[in-house]
């Protein structure tokens, strides 16, 4: 059996209420994403795979597996949006079904693709319309895919945010910035899979979490409900102050576009720690609130993880953007510190977060 991912609590624990999430994986991609996921070993999840492409689901696992067939004959779409969308309509009760009665479906699909493009947003229509919460991950293509499925996806997106709850939109492209260019293609596209998981393990870790400061449920589900566009970052800190090193990883993710937390209309933010001392974690949502319209409403959650001897984990999710958080065409590589932190980011793909390793930073107050 995979241990436990990191960032969750040990399996003993107790959870505090039966949250149901399912992750659904719509066409290629999707699957990929859903597949490299398990392999990380997150227990306790619904995971569901839906392709027009029979070849395509044999490789899902032990995922629950519905072959979407409305008209391409198990085949594959072949990149047509129509062709992807029809297959959705015609497989959408079974996908329901498969999802079990889920509270909160977390869905993925490549948008260049037409199973992706085009089955998605009819999915995620048809998840909502029968009364469950859809989280959409939208992954935009690489740059050096063709300008035809760059405005494929383009379009896809826009239907995708229209029909989900909330949603992020993951650009692969971010992986070359935070990589380079020289990784083998499996851990490149583990990367760019990385918001995912981040937010798999972050938002449900947080349901089962018995805390100081817990994240109600229906909190929770507030702030996803008609949430809009969205940004999701992990951050793990250590050092003196691991709580605000972990809140300055977070905001600094490159891998989903923290500065948009500046047109937040709401910001989740957990923090756990091994031992986490009231006045650092005080000072790291102080650090947060410096970042956020003044109007932005903060939810706060706070529990212990003896997992996380002397460091500190901060799960920041921000809702009710002004638009999809993009990356900056020229955004590059990650520089070696942040303006104004002397520490170093590094992505830590065995804890799936990025990690403020610091020389220690000094509380500040
Ligand atoms: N992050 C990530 N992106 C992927 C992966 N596989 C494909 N992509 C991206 O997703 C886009 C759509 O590809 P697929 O998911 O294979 O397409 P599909 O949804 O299966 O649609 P059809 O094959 O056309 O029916 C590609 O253009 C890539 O940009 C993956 O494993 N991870
Ligand atoms: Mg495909």
């Amino acid at each position: 059996m995979n241990p436990p991912a990191a960032g969750l609590p040990p399996r003993t624990a107790e959870p505090r209420a039966a949250a149901r999430f399912a992750l659904l994986g719509v066409g290629g991609a999707g699957l990929g994403a859903l597949r490299r996921l398990r392999e990380s070993g997150l227990e306790g999840l619904r995971f569901v795979v839906a392709d027009t492409s029979r070849q395509s689901l044999a490789q899902a696992g032990d995922a629950h597996r519905v072959l979407l067939d409305g008209g391409s004959r198990g085949l594959g779409s072949g990149g047509d949006p129509v062709l992807g969308r029809a297959a959705a309509v015609a497989g959408a009760e079974a996908v329901l079904a498969a999802c079990g009665q889920p509270d909160l479906v977390l869905l993925a699909a490549g948008l260049a693709g037409g199973t992706g493009g085009g089955g998605a947003p009819e999915l995620a229509r048809r998840l909502r319309a029968s009364g469950v919460r859809v989280l959409g991950f939208g992954i935009m293509p690489f740059r050096f895919e063709s300008h035809r499925r760059a405005a494929a996806a383009e379009r896809a997106l826009a239907e995708l945010r229209a029909a989900c709850d909330t949603t992020l939109t993951l650009d692969n492209d971010r992986v070359l910035a935070v990589t380079g260019a020289a990784l083998p293609l499996d851990i490149s596209l583990r990367v760019a899979d990385e918001v995912l998981r981040q937010a798999a393990v972050g938002l449900y870790g947080l349901t089962r979490r018995q805390g100081w400061l817990n994240v109600d449920l229906s909190l929770l589900y507030g702030l996803l409900e008609g949430g809009g566009d969205a940004c999701l970052a992990l951050g793990i800190g250590r050092g003196e102050a691991p709580a605000q090193g972990a809140m300055h990883a977070a905001m600094a993710s490159p891998l989903s576009n923290m500065a948009a937390l500046a047109h937040a209309r709401a910001v989740l933010a957990q923090i756990v720690g091994g031992d986490l001392e009231l006045g650092d974690t005080e000072d790291a949502i102080a650090l947060l609130r410096q970042r956020l319209p003044s109007d932005c409403r903060i939810v706060t959650g706070a529990a212990p993880d003896p997992n996380l001897k002397g460091a500190a984990q901060v799960l920041l999710l921000g809702v009710g953007l002004a638009g999809p958080a993009r990356m900056p065409l020229s955004w590059r590589r990650q520089p070696e510190g942040l303006e104004g932190m002397p520490g170093r980011l590094r992505l830590d793909l065995q804890q799936g977060a990025y990690v403020m390793d610091a020389p220690p930073l000094r509380r500040v107050v």
